[in-house]
């Protein structure tokens, strides 16, 4: 009975992802037109470079981490990111990532060191949509209106600002100084990140595999996690710094890929936009902390 159990609950979280994979491709299609789920790009090759020796500049006097305590033995850590400049997309792959673009980074902030969890979600928000429950699970099956009400909420309790990372922080954060397809290298390994390959279709705990080289977790795949900007395909061309994403727009961005999703999608330059209402078994959330000053 309880396998019975186990394959229903599985064949409506597969239907589930159906239905968003028929959102990227419909509702979202702007955000993967150039190639569907089925159908990874030929090429994973990533074109971009990065500045390491920047990113260990700056910020010397602001503390390199920091723990928020949510009550109940519930902590919410952070890593800090220093600024620098990187090589923001891809020329292989989804045409969404495209074109790569150098994005320079000016200000220190702190990134939350994991996706935020269900027992994080549940201790600000006081309620977790997520199914299955799990205390160290990713929190899923929120909207990105739902990640903004949790930051004003966790902002207002800290008298700190707390918010969505821009997509050029996320970008910058994730590639933690690499140029390579994924923040270990040009080919998947199972070490590091949580996808189709290696999932049994399920979300995992925090923090269970490696890290990237400045510390951050599942940063690759796991769940997809929103961002703050608006989406926008293709990418602006020439320098940005401190990018904010267009003023206006119909979807939000995603970045990261998830456990339902192929390797391919869940390299450092894999970006989705779906609408803001979105609720999905897939998508989840990190915030930002903005140093005091
Ligand atoms: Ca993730």
């Amino acid at each position: 009975m309880k396998g019975l159990v186990r394959i229903v609950t599985r064949s409506a979280m597969r239907i589930a992802a159906l239905l968003f994979t028929f959102m990227a491709l419909a509702g979202c299609g702007r955000a993967q037109s150039a190639a569907p789920a089925s159908a990874p790009p030929k090429t994973q090759q990533s074109k971009a470079t990065a500045s390491p020796s920047q990113a260990a500049a700056a910020a010397p006097s602001v503390d390199s981490s920091l723990v928020f305590d949510l009550g109940g033995g519930v902590k919410m850590e952070f890593v800090l990111i220093r600024p620098g400049s990187f090589m923001m997309g891809s020329e292989e792959g989804y045409d969404n990532a495209k074109p790569v673009h150098k994005v320079t980074i000016t200000e220190p902030f702190y990134m939350g060191k994991y996706e935020v969890t269900q027992a994080q979600y549940e201790k600000v928000m006081g309620r977790n949509p997520s199914q299955p429950q799990g205390a160290s699970l990713p929190v899923e099956r929120v909207s990105w209106n739902d990640a903004q009400e949790f930051c004003r909420k966790l902002s207002e309790n800290k008298k700190q600002t707390i918010r969505l990372p821009t997509e050029a922080e996320w970008g910058y954060a994730c590639r933690a100084g690499t140029t390579t397809n994924y923040y270990w290298g040009d080919a998947f390994d199972a070490q590091y990140a949580w996808c189709s390959e290696n999932s049994g279709q399920a979300s995992h705990e925090v923090g269970a595999l490696k890290a990237n080289a400045w510390g951050l977790y599942d940063m690759s795949g796991n769940v997809w996690e929103w961002c703050g900007d608006w989406y926008v395909d293709p990418y602006p061309t020439g320098d940005q710094v401190d990018p904010q994403g267009p003023g206006n727009g119909t979807y939000r961005v995603m970045h990261g890929g998830s456990w339902f999703e192929y390797p391919q999608r869940c390299r450092s330059a894999g970006r989705l936009g779906c609408y803001p209402t979105g609720q999905f078994h897939f998508n989840g959330f990190r915030i930002v902390c903005v140093p005091r000053t």
